[in-house]
């Protein structure tokens, strides 16, 4: 009876701190031997020659969501879990997102009835609060968060989700007494609308003018105002998607000031910009996400920060739309405006490639950076590490085979999302993920998906270990109990 399910030989790994070579020998899903030499596996692999990595945690994406504007996502909880599998991911952190009205309990069983059946691999779920009411914040969040579900994500913009800065300040509150993470949305709303108001009344319908609608200092002054709420109540926040300098800015004002501000970037930032918008016709309704990609500049400060440290989590914020498709970006017509087309951009498959390609290829980011950033810190951020995010004894055996040499053209052709194109259409990138082993079971090889549906687990996450950190009120005000300290 061999000792192992599987061995991984002459395996030349990487972790976020380490780089050494060593044969795998996994058991029952989890990794139980790092050595060479380990006795015989059910199964072997031989990796002489690939580079092994920690499989990919993508800590935002949107998955079976409907939007604020009533259009649902392409993928479902198959295709999106098989996309993320091929192109290295072994777990995502996608939303369970309540609209007014809902109750947060019984949004997450409708997500985990979608989720259940249909994942190839692991999740857990942030909680999206459209509307904390006092029900959602006495009872359903303290309860959700003991159940696992311990990070949120509030939007700034959107009258449909939209939080005031007093039920940010309740939500946040109830992050610091119960142990979650806040995720924020920052995008100011009011200029947002304002802007978007008057470019209609001027007829200025074409999706470039999401672009102008939704400019650097929209996101400057919410991603501001984030950091001196979350300051007041003395909690951790991570802004997500951010797109450019001046967010940077305000985030590295906070981070010198020893706030606890994180800060998550996408690949739409790093390889799109705003002229992609402007591409003739419809085309550039493609790339419309938000915040929206900015010029050359800011894609180069976003770089820079990601090189530097700044950002903590590198996700994919797959929001995939099909384009040619009465369900799809244009639900509305294909006459529709831009506040009326669907607004988000798929990514869950080429997230790794691109970054690695571009990133560890061309000499940007070291290779530990690479595996922090796409697995080792999004896991420890929201409470999965080590479970998740590391190759170590004990942990999930997620594994990611990669072929850095391979070079691929990206098309939607060699893709396993629903969608109907990719923005990074005919990008040649070097480095690819030629096999993904999740919880110890081969479910990406040889660019033949292997995996199956309803084979994905629920991840019930800790709490978050900069919840835990020590408290330093900023203010003689207690911001949990409401009384002077
Ligand atoms: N925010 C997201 O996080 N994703 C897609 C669109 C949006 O506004
Ligand atoms: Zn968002
Ligand atoms: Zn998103």
């Amino acid at each position: 009876m061999p000792e192992f399910d599987l061995v991984i030989r002459h395996a030349d790994v990487a972790t976020e701190s380490d780089r050494f070579s060593t044969d795998i020998g996994i058991l029952d899903g989890k990794i139980t031997a790092l050595e060479s030499g380990l006795s015989e596996g059910e199964q072997e692999i031989d990796a002489a020659g690939r580079l092994i990595m920690p499989g990919g945690v993508d800590s935002h994406c949107h998955v079976e969501q409907i939007s604020s504007n009533g259009v649902w996502t392409a993928d479902d909880w198959f295709t999106a879990t098989r996309s993320a599998a091929c192109g290295g991911t072994t777990t995502i952190i996608p939303f369970a997102c309540q609209h007014r009205g809902q109750s947060l309990r019984d949004v997450v069983k409708d997500y985990h009835d979608l989720a259940g059946p249909k994942a190839v691999i692991d999740y857990a779920f942030h909680l999206i609060v459209s509307d904390p009411t006092d029900q959602v914040l006495g009872q359903e969040l303290p309860a959700l968060i003991k159940g696992g579900y311990t990070s949120f994500k509030i939007y700034l913009t959107y009258d449909a989700l939209m939080l005031t800065d007093r039920q940010f300040l309740d939500v946040l509150a109830v992050a610091r007494r119960d142990g979650a993470m806040v995720m924020v949305h920052a995008e100011n709303n009011d200029m947002i609308k304002w802007m978007a108001d008057r470019l209609l009344q001027a007829g200025l319908r074409a999706p470039k003018f999401h672009a102008v609608a939704r400019p650097m200092l929209v996101e400057r002054e919410a991603t501001h105002r984030s950091i001196a709420l979350a300051e007041l109540v003395d909690v951790p926040i991570l802004i997500v998607h951010v797109s450019g300098g001046e967010a940077i800015e305000q985030i590295r004002w906070a981070q010198e000031r020893g706030l606890n501000v994180y800060g998550e970037t996408c690949p739409q930032y790093l390889f799109l910009t705003e002229d992609d918008l402007d591409k003739p016709g419809l085309e550039g309704a493609k790339h419309m996400c938000s915040p929206p990609p900015r010029d050359k500049a800011n894609q180069e400060i976003v770089w820079k920060a990601l090189e530097d440290g700044l950002f903590e989590v590198f996700s994919s914020d797959h929001a995939p739309y099909r384009f040619d498709d009465p369900e799809g970006k244009f639900k509305a017509g294909k006459d529709a405006h831009f506040k009326q087309i669907a607004n988000g951009v798929p990514g869950l498959e080429v997230r790794l490639p691109l970054l690695f390609s571009e990133g560890v290829g061309k000499g940007r980011i070291s290779l530990e950076q690479f595996v922090a950033l796409t697995a080792t810190n999004a896991a420890r951020l929201y409470g999965l590490f080590p479970r998740k995010g590391t190759i170590a004894v004990g942990s999930d055996a997620d594994i990611t085979i990669w072929d850095p040499d391979k070079q691929v053209k990206i098309s939607q052709s060699i893709l396993h999302d629903a969608m109907d194109y990719t923005p990074y259409d005919g990008k040649e990138v070097t480095g690819w993920p030629i096999t993904t082993i999740s919880r110890g079971n081969v479910v990406w090889d040889k660019e033949e998906f292997l995996g199956g549906p309803g084979k994905g687990e629920f991840l019930p996450c800790d709490t978050p270990p900069a919840l835990s950190a020590e408290r330093r009120p900023v203010t003689a005000f207690d911001p949990v109990t409401g009384v002077l300290s």
